[in-house]
């Protein structure tokens, strides 16, 4: 049995796949109520007071953060370290710290996903905007380092972005920056669309592996859609893997029946 959680989100959102997005009261009482052992919170603005009330209530609740998403500031705020714009890079770099921060309590990794943006223009300008990300994830990473936070890359599917789309290409990023604390977080969902064999790249993932969205083929609930998800607890734990299942899926039907049917799935793997 693996610890799971569920992601949500303080602030509403565009990006899709979070539940109760913008109610986080009502989102952490149903993840309460439902009993996950943790939440994944998925911060835009990590000055924002209701990211800063979320934290006061988990901490009186028996839940941990089991992870901390960073998409919104790129989805929501057009902030990403693809940019030339030392002022855009600024304003990330304070949020990636804040955000950072408020991971350290519970040691919970940070994920790298969406936040990195798209690579836009010919070869060299997207070379240059690769170098200005791998420079920017090592100064986030020995920031988190400090505090035993640790970055998680997470590969997403080429209809999102063009910049690490699987695991191998995580790894190899990972590779170049060097730093210690960086690990993968992979998300099923993508790997149904991108990887070859979703079993060999959770092994090749193996001891990197920080977290996992274990999400189906059509985005929602685990159990929902076509991925054979007991073949894939078997690997994890084949390889040991001590971290939390989450359920980052659409709210379909609604946020409430989604989280019912992703904690009814996963205990029973
Ligand atoms: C985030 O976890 C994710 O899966 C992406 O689709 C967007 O950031
Ligand atoms: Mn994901």
């Amino acid at each position: 049995m693996f610890k799971n959680s569920m992601a949500i989100s303080p602030a509403p959102t565009s990006f899709a796949p979070l539940l109760f997005a913008g109610d986080w009261r009502l989102g952490l009482a149903t993840a309460i109520e439902l009993e996950f052992d943790g939440v994944e919170v998925s911060i835009r603005d990590p000055h924002d007071q209701m990211v800063k009330d979320l934290k006061a209530a988990i901490q009186t609740s028996d839940l941990v953060v089991s992870t901390v998403a960073t998409g919104q500031s790129y989805y929501t705020d057009g902030l990403s370290p693809t940019s030339a714009d030392p002022n855009i890079q600024a304003k990330l770099l304070d949020r990636m710290k804040a955000i950072i921060d408020f991971a350290a309590l519970w040691k919970a990794p940070v994920i790298i996903g969406g936040v990195r943006g798209i690579l836009e223009g010919d070869p060299i300008e997207q070379k240059a905007q690769a170098s200005r990300v791998l420079e920017s994830i090592r100064i986030y990473s020995e920031y988190a380092e400090a505090s035993g936070v640790p970055l998680a890359i997470e590969p997403i599917n080429r209809y999102e972005t063009n910049f690490i789309n699987t695991v191998s290409e995580a790894l190899d990023l990972i590779g170049q920056i060097g730093s210690e604390n960086l690990g993968v977080i992979t998300d099923t969902f993508h790997m149904n669309i991108e990887e070859v064999s979703l079993t060999e790249s959770l092994r090749m993932a193996g001891p990197w592996l920080k977290g996992v969205h274990l999400v189906d083929s059509n985005r929602k609930a685990a159990g929902q859609g076509h991925i054979d998800f007991h073949e894939l607890a078997t690997v994890l734990s084949e390889i040991g893997y001590q971290g939390f299942i989450i359920a980052e899926i659409l709210p379909l039907p609604d946020s409430r029946t989604a989280a019912e049917q992703a904690i009814a799935f996963f205990r029973s793997l």
